[in-house]
C-alpha cells in the first residue's frame, strides 16, 4: 500500500470512527461522509467553541395565540399549545391565514443579539406544528404560501446576521405533527407521532428536500435537529440525515438531536456506537461536570416557554443568566438562551431588558468567555466559577468570576502547582498580590467591594499549563 493510500485509509477510518460509522473492529462504507481528521474536525469547530454564547429564537404560529386558546389559559411551552390543546390540524392551519409580523425587522433582532454579546443566532425554520418560516417548495404550509406576509421570514435574517457579523442557523423538527406521512399518537395527542404504513421514505425525503432548501436559500452554519424521539425515527436514519448534510455542506455543524442521543452524547447509543451529531444538547440545565470530552450546548428559556406566551412571566433575573454563561464556560460548553418573538415580530421587552444586561456584562468581561476552555479545577469552586486561555507567550490566564466577594479582602486558589507571574482586576486592571501558602495560592490586598456584584473576574496567569487539584 503506498504512503498516500495509507494516509487516506487513516483519514477515512478516523472519519468513521468519529461518526460512529466505524467501530475500530470494522470500517463500514459510510455514503458521502467526508474524510475528517481531528484537526479538521477541530477547524470545523473552532468558531462554535469560540463563541460560546447564542440566541436561540422560538417563533412560529404559536406566538398568535400565545398560549391562550378559546379565551382559556393553556398550560406547558407555548409552542406546543397545538399539542396541549389538541387542537385539530384543520383548525391549527387557520393561524396561518392571520400571520403578519408587521413588526419584524432582522436588522433589530440581529443588533439586539449583537449588543447582548451573542456570536450566533439558532432560530426555528419549522417546529413540530409542522409549518415552515421559509420558502419551501416541497410544501405550501410555509409562511410565503400560506401567509398575508407572503415572504420567506429566515433568508432576510441570515443576511443580516452576515452583515453584522454574526453565525446564522437555524432548527429543524423531525416530528411533524402536520405531514401526512406522520400520524397522531393517539386521539388525546400528536405527540409522540407514529409513521404511517410504507410512507417514512416519503417523510425522510421531504425531510431532505427542505434541508437542501435551507442550506441553498439561507447557508446556515448549524443545523439544530429537534424532535428526534418518536419511535419510528431512528440512529441510522440520523446518519443518513448527517451524511447528507455534510456531503451538501462539509462545513456544517449538526447536533446531537439529528440522531438518537440527547442524552447519551458523552456515551455510547443503545447499539453501543458513538452518537452521530457534532455537539451534545442538555436542555433547561448545565451538566454538573459539563461532558467532558465532546463538545456541548446548554440550551435554556428566559422564562418557562420557548414560543410566546402572553401569560408566563416567570423571567429569570440578569444576574442568573450571566451566571448560567459562566458557568457553561467554566465547563467548556455554550449557552444557547432563548427569546420568544410575538406574532407581530417583536422581542418581548423583559428579555430584551435582561440581554442588555448580559451586553453590559460581557463589554467589560467578555475575555473571559469567549475562545475560552474549561476550569483547570475538576469540581466547582466555593466563591465562584474558573475559565482559562492560553497566552502568546506560553502563559495561561486563568479567569476567576468571583460570585461571593470575600470579606476579609483574600481568595484562596485550592491546589494550584502552577508559578503564578501576575494577578489583576480583569475591568480595571488593578494588580492583586499574591502569596503561596502551602499548597494553596492566596490572592490578598482585594478592594472591599466587589467591581461587579453578579460576577467580578480576577486575572491569574500562571506559567504553562495549569494543574490544579
Ligand atoms: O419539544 C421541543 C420544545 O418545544 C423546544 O423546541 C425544545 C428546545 O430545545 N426542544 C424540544 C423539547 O426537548
Amino acid at each position: 500500500m503506498t504512503v498516500f493510500a495509507a494516509m487516506r485509509r487513516r483519514w477515512l477510518v478516523l472519519g468513521l470512527l468519529f461518526l460512529g460509522i466505524a467501530t475500530p473492529a470494522k470500517a463500514e462504507s459510510a455514503p458521502g461522509i467526508p474524510p475528517e481528521t481531528v484537526e479538521q474536525r477541530d477547524a470545523r469547530m473552532k468558531w462554535w467553541r469560540d463563541a460560546r454564547f447564542g440566541m436561540f429564537i422560538h417563533w412560529g404560529l404559536y406566538a398568535i395565540p400565545g398560549g391562550r386558546w378559546k379565551g382559556q389559559p393553556v398550560g406547558g411551552a407555548g409552542e406546543w399549545i397545538m399539542n396541549t390543546a389538541n387542537i385539530p390540524v384543520e383548525e391549527y392551519e387557520l393561524l396561518a391565514k392571520q400571520f403578519n409580523p408587521v413588526k419584524y425587522d432582522p436588522a433589530q433582532w440581529v443588533r439586539i443579539a449583537k449588543d447582548a454579546g451573542m456570536r450566533y443566532i439558532v432560530i426555528t425554520s419549522k417546529h413540530h406544528d409542522g409549518f415552515c418560516l421559509f420558502d419551501s417548495k416541497v410544501t405550501t404550509y410555509d409562511v410565503v404560501d400560506a401567509t398575508p406576509w407572503g415572504k420567506d421570514l429566515l433568508k432576510p435574517l441570515a443576511e443580516e446576521c452576515r452583515k453584522q457579523g454574526l453565525h446564522f442557523c437555524t432548527y429543524y423538527s423531525i416530528m411533524d405533527w402536520h405531514h401526512p406521512a406522520q400520524m397522531r399518537g393517539s386521539d388525546r395527542a400528536y405527540n409522540p407521532t407514529r409513521i404511517r404504513e410504507g410512507r417514512k421514505r416519503e417523510y425522510m425525503d421531504y425531510m431532505k428536500a427542505q434541508l437542501k432548501e435551507l442550506l441553498e436559500s439561507c447557508k446556515p452554519e448549524v443545523l439544530w435537529f429537534d424532535g428526534e424521539w418518536p419511535d419510528w425515527y431512528t440512529e441510522e436514519d440520523g446518519r443518513e440525515i448527517y451524511a447528507f448534510l455534510r456531503e451538501l455542506d462539509p462545513k456544517l455543524i449538526i447536533n446531537n438531536r439529528v440522531g438518537k442521543c440527547r442524552k447519551g452524547m458523552e456515551g455510547l447509543n443503545q447499539e453501543g456506537r458513538q452518537c452521530v451529531g457534532d455537539f451534545g444538547t442538555p436542555e433547561q440545565q448545565i451538566p454538573a461536570s459539563g461532558l467532558p470530552g465532546v463538545d456541548w450546548e446548554s440550551c435554556m428559556t428566559m422564562n418557562d416557554t420557548w414560543g410566546f406566551k402572553y401569560d408566563d412571566h416567570n423571567w429569570k433575573s440578569t444576574e442568573t443568566l450571566i451566571r448560567n454563561l459562566i458557568d457553561c464556560a467554566s465547563k467548556g460548553g455554550n449557552y444557547l438562551l432563548n427569546v420568544g418573538p410575538t406574532a407581530e415580530g417583536e422581542i418581548p421587552a423583559p428579555s430584551v431588558e435582561r440581554l442588555q444586561g448580559i451586553g453590559r456584562w460581557l463589554k467589560v468581561n467578555g475575555e473571559s468567555i469567549y475562545a475560552t476552555q474549561a476550569s483547570p479545577w475538576g469540581k466547582q469552586l466555593s466563591w465562584g466559577r474558573c475559565t482559562q486561555k492560553k497566552l502568546d507567550d506560553g502563559t495561561t490566564r486563568l479567569y476567576l468570576h468571583v460570585f461571593n466577594w470575600p470579606g476579609q479582602g483574600r481568595l484562596e486558589l485550592p491546589g494550584l502547582k502552577n508559578d503564578v507571574t501576575r494577578a489583576f482586576l480583569l475591568a480595571n486592571g488593578r494588580e492583586v498580590t499574591i502569596r503561596r501558602d502551602g499548597g494553596k495560592i492566596v490572592l490578598e490586598a482585594l478592594p472591599e467591594k466587589p467591581l461587579d456584584p453578579v460576577a467580578t473576574v480576577i486575572c491569574v496567569d500562571v506559567k504553562g499549563t495549569p494543574q490544579a487539584d
